[in-house]
């Protein structure tokens, strides 16, 4: 593995993001599935840079790199200066790739005059209250530091590439380039700052895009300097990309250039047989049932053989994940299902993450009684047992024996008292936890009266939490818990990519997207008939709010109404199109990012993309 520090004319690629052995969200997912397919073509050419965090590095093992080697010479030289840098290697991920993570804190004196010289340069009015930036100001400084001391320890290595990913990384990106360091570079946007803000806030987002102004907008939502470091990296990358079509349209308007190329997200691919999935669906499926039971079956019950398990998840971004279409569209199958009098059962899931007190007392109680009623029939079942079997060895009985007779008293009073105490006069409870305060969802549900009643096909159970193993409730990881359900479902109006329709699709699972979603955009564009495969995408582009209710209410309907059967067969077809999201075929549009950034730099300095006026560049 030393060759790659050692040898100084190896092809070098530092890909740097902030999400580095330090999970936050979807990023994180990129970079870590990814590596595997990026060691394939780079081997120990390939170096990740991130920021250090003590309590977050638990998968960072620390080792220093030979320091004769280049990489080794220029972190001496920079500790030398007074930098603490951490080198070492990403543990618990396929490929244990080499990680070299910087302490921020190391730089910190050095802040007001970072801040100062950028406030100058960009005419910044105010640097708002996010902590955020002062960090990524001092991080941006750190790779800018490590990357001009890398280039003059080594200065024959004529094809290193530096990769940046979201504006958390950028801010020494323009030095770099104005320096004319001899490096090709790539930045890459998951998102825009401003796209995220404006299409929470305002109605018409995709048909004002081209009027926003981008100054104006960014100081009203006070991340103007987010923005700038954002803008001025697209700006001065090699190579501009994003992950979608339809957040190039943003990158356009808000960061004033043009994006390459598109590099959307892949999936690490595990190849299960169908059937392996097929079982763990079942296997996942009961803890998921005995949820159910936990829950519901204290004030009523219904057949679990007939239920059907739908589930949404994301942050708590109420439009911008689509939780408004779903949950209008849920209402209206609540009554289709109820007038065509299906005898299946819905239950949908809503995972996100919300400020909460604790979980519900009331749900946790139900959940314990339910567990004390299955130990007491676990020990009804080993007395009787026993009980049994003596009476047969000994001859006493031919005849079956009473076996009520063999449950001692004690067993009794305890089912008993189990049983009084499992039976509730309430309704089901539709929201899991306390929340700090209530939200849309509740408020909707409230008002539309999708609360759990016995007579509702549709049954809402509100999980303001992300679902982890040690959850108390579903006992499962989000991945399991995923492939125990039927379908996913994810409508974004704003969502740049959206990895959960493409987690349910490795796990076999149907799912619903959007063509305002990379993912789903992608999918229309690239997989024809992949109704027939289980994606079925919404059309929230060219139609109405109300119109794309109507359809997904329909994509629901229609989902209930198949067999079992027909669903499993769309799981067979879903399996043919793994190969197609796997980073084995998607990271062939990384290669190219590089090609174009090591071809660039030959002609530094490379034209912006788009005819950029000077007033407009910051
Ligand atoms: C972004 O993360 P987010 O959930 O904040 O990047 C993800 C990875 O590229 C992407 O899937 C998602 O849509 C973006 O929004």
């Amino acid at each position: 593995m030393t060759s790659l520090i050692t040898n100084s004319k190896k092809k070098l690629l530092f890909e740097v993001s902030w999400e580095i052995c330090n999970q936050i969200g979807g990023i994180h997912t990129v970079i870590r599935s990814k590596i595997p397919s990026m060691m394939d073509k780079w081997g120990d050419g390939y170096i990740m840079m991130g920021p250090y965090f003590a309590q977050k590095a638990v998968e960072f093992e620390p080792i220093d790199y030979p320091n004769d080697s280049p990489v080794g010479k220029t972190v001496e030289k920079l500790r030398g200066m007074g930098l603490t840098i951490h080198c070492g290697y990403w543990l618990l991920v396929t490929g244990k790739p080499r990680v070299i993570l910087f302490d921020l804190n190391c730089i910190w004196s050095k802040l007001s005059h970072l801040k100062t010289e950028f406030q100058e340069q960009y005419r910044v009015q105010d640097f708002g209250t996010d902590p955020l930036v002062n960090q990524v100001l001092a991080f941006g400084e750190l790779i800018r530091l490590f990357i001009v001391e890398f280039m003059s320890v080594n200065p024959i290595s004529n094809e290193v590439v530096v990769h940046f990913h979201e504006w958390m990384t950028g801010s020494g990106l323009p030095k770099l380039f104005a320096k004319k360091v001899n490096i090709a570079t790539v930045f890459t946007t998951h998102a825009t700052i401003l796209g995220r803000y404006l299409a929470q806030n305002e109605p018409d987002f995709y048909t004002k895009l081209e009027k926003f102004d981008w100054r104006q907008e960014s100081r009203r939502y006070g991340i103007e300097a987010q923005v700038i470091i954002e803008r001025m990296a697209a700006q001065s990358a090699g190579t501009f990309t994003t992950i979608s079509e339809i957040t190039s349209q943003e990158c356009i308007h808000f960061l004033g250039r043009v994006p390459d190329l598109i590099t959307p997200n892949g999936i690490k691919l595990e190849k299960f047989p169908l059937f392996k999935l097929e079982n763990l669906h079942l296997q996942y499926r009961k803890h998921i049932h005995k949820f159910i039971m936990g829950h519901f079956f204290p004030s009523y019950s219904f057949d679990l053989n007939k239920t059907i398990y739908f589930f949404t998840s994301g942050r708590f971004e109420y439009k911008n994940k689509g939780f408004d279409i779903t949950l209008e569209a849920l209402s209206l199958l609540n009554t289709k299902m109820k007038q065509a009098r299906m005898d299946t059962t819905v239950v949908m899931f809503i995972i996100t993450n919300q400020k909460v007190r604790s979980v519900n007392a009331s749900v946790i109680n139900s959940h314990s009684v339910l567990n004390e009623l299955e130990e007491t029939c676990k020990s009804i079942q080993k007395e009787v047992g026993s009980k049994l079997f003596k009476s047969f060895v000994t001859g006493d009985q031919v005849q079956l024996p009473n076996l009520n007779s063999f449950v001692s008293e004690y067993l009794q009073h305890r089912r008993v008292r189990t049983i009084l105490s499992w039976r509730s006069e309430n309704q089901p409870a539709f929201l899991t936890h306390d929340l700090a305060q209530d939200d849309e969802i509740t408020d909707y549900c409230r008002q539309t009266n999708l609360l759990n009643n016995q007579k509702d096909k549709v049954k809402v159970v509100y999980h303001p939490e992300f679902i982890t193993s040690s959850n108390p409730l579903f006992g499962l990881e989000y991945g399991q818990f995923v492939c125990g359900c039927h379908l996913g479902i994810f409508p974004s109006f704003y969502e740049p990519w959206g990895y959960t329709p493409q987690e349910c699709v490795v796990a076999g699972v149907p799912t619903v997207t959007s063509n305002l979603s990379g993912f789903g955009h992608y999918v229309t564009q690239n997989m024809k008939n992949h109704d027939d495969r289980g994606i079925y995408v919404v059309n929230r582009k060219s139609q109405t709010y109300t119109e794309s209710v109507e359809q997904l209410t329909d994509i629901m309907f229609r989902f209930v109404k198949k067999t079992r059967r027909s669903n499993e067969s769309e799981r067979n077809r879903m399996e043919n199109v793994l190969e197609k999201f796997s980073w084995n075929n998607m990271r062939t549009h990384y290669d190219t990012a590089h090609e174009i950034a090591l071809k660039r730099k030959k002609n530094i300095p490379h034209p912006p993309a788009l005819p950029v006026e000077a007033s407009d560049m910051y």
